[in-house]
């Protein structure tokens, strides 16, 4: 990838996409192709096509989706699997139709079985059944994950998929319902901590243990894997480290200056047990995370408290 090759980031908007684009302004990156979805709303494939016709990337990194927390995603499932099957399908098929050189597909962690053995190994993918509360997002991000490789397979055409376990970052979603457990923890907390409140309410039991990543370091492995990896096989990206939800809970309180206690919604569901992502592939062409997850959470609060109107 030259400093001048035409860049498209899908999704540049999003807590993925703009992490990519700063990342890739910051190295000199200087032509980068970036559409809000009212510009160009690539679930439409006439528009996605006179786009790639008119634009021509070179490079593509597939950062857009329609994305949601547990209960977006159990509750929306017609618009998880819609949206992200119509995005994957015009996308992918336009990249190959004019020409880009590569694209990296981002799935996600939730594609692998519910019960997988544990850490998580890319070639667990199909080898038992999904999370019923993600499956639909997770049959799209599948679908995705196949497009690339019939790409691949069919045409030779460079187009790789990474899989990224639980993120948050600058640009989170803090919606009060929709949102990922850490953005939502940090919306809680924060408001209970101005209203004096004396408990503050998370969802399910506290138990499930997730792994999480900071979006910034994924960005950094997805400009490193577009310059790195050229196989069909999908690759992990994960931190390594995991938590379960009380902690993290107990973490986020420690850093928003909050003492009282924590109450759990039982009638609220936990998902997975357990998603903990095994990163050696990637670890082993020398890509590791840099951001310890206090230190993020800090600088997620701190964006929370910049940007976000309650
Ligand atoms: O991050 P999260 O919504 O998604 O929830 P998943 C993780 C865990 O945190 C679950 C608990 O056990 C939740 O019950 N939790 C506790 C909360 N309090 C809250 C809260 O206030 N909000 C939220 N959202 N959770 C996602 C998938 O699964 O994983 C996505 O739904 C995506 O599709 C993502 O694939 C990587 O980790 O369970």
């Amino acid at each position: 990838m030259q400093l001048n090759s035409k860049i498209f980031i899908a999704g540049y908007r999003g807590m993925v996409g703009s992490a990519i684009s700063r990342l890739l302004r910051k190295q000199g990156y200087s032509s980068l192709l970036e559409r809000t979805s009212a510009e160009l709303d690539l679930r439409n494939q006439q528009h996605t096509e006179r786009f790639f016709n008119e634009n021509k990337p070179d490079y593509v990194f597939l950062a857009a989706a329609k994305v949601g927390g547990i209960l977006a995603n159990k509750n929306f499932p017609a618009d998880f699997l819609y949206d992200n099957i119509m995005i994957e399908s015009n996308v992918i098929s336009a990249a190959y139709k004019y020409s880009v050189k590569k694209l990296l597909f981002l799935g996600s962690s939730c594609i692998y079985p519910k019960f997988a053995k544990q850490p998580i190994k890319e070639e667990y993918l199909l080898t038992g059944e999904l999370e019923p509360t993600n499956d639909a997002y997770a049959i799209a991000k599948i679908a995705g994950i196949k497009l690339c490789q019939a790409y691949y397979d069919q045409f030779g055409k460079n187009f790789i998929s990474v899989m990224p376990t639980n993120l948050y970052g600058i640009g989170d979603n803090y919606h009060p319902e929709h949102s990922h457990v850490l953005p939502a923890l940090i919306r809680k907390v924060h408001e209970a901590k101005i209203n004096n409140n004396k408990s503050v309410i998370i969802w399910g039991t506290g138990k499930p243990l997730r792994e999480f990543l900071f979006a910034d370091d994924l960005a950094d492995a997805c400009l490193f894997l577009m310059k790195n990896y050229n196989e069909r096989e999908i690759i992990n990206i994960g931190s390594g480290q995991e938590y379960s939800i009380t902690d993290l809970a107990e973490i986020v309180k420690s850093i928003v200056g909050f003492k009282g206690e924590i109450i759990y919604d039982l009638t609220k569901p936990d998902g997975t047990p357990r998603k903990l992502l095994d990163s050696s592939r990637l670890n082993g062409l020398g890509w590791n995370p840099s951001t310890e997850l206090k230190e993020g959470i800090k600088l997620a609060y701190a964006d929370f408290l910049k940007n976000v109107k309650l």
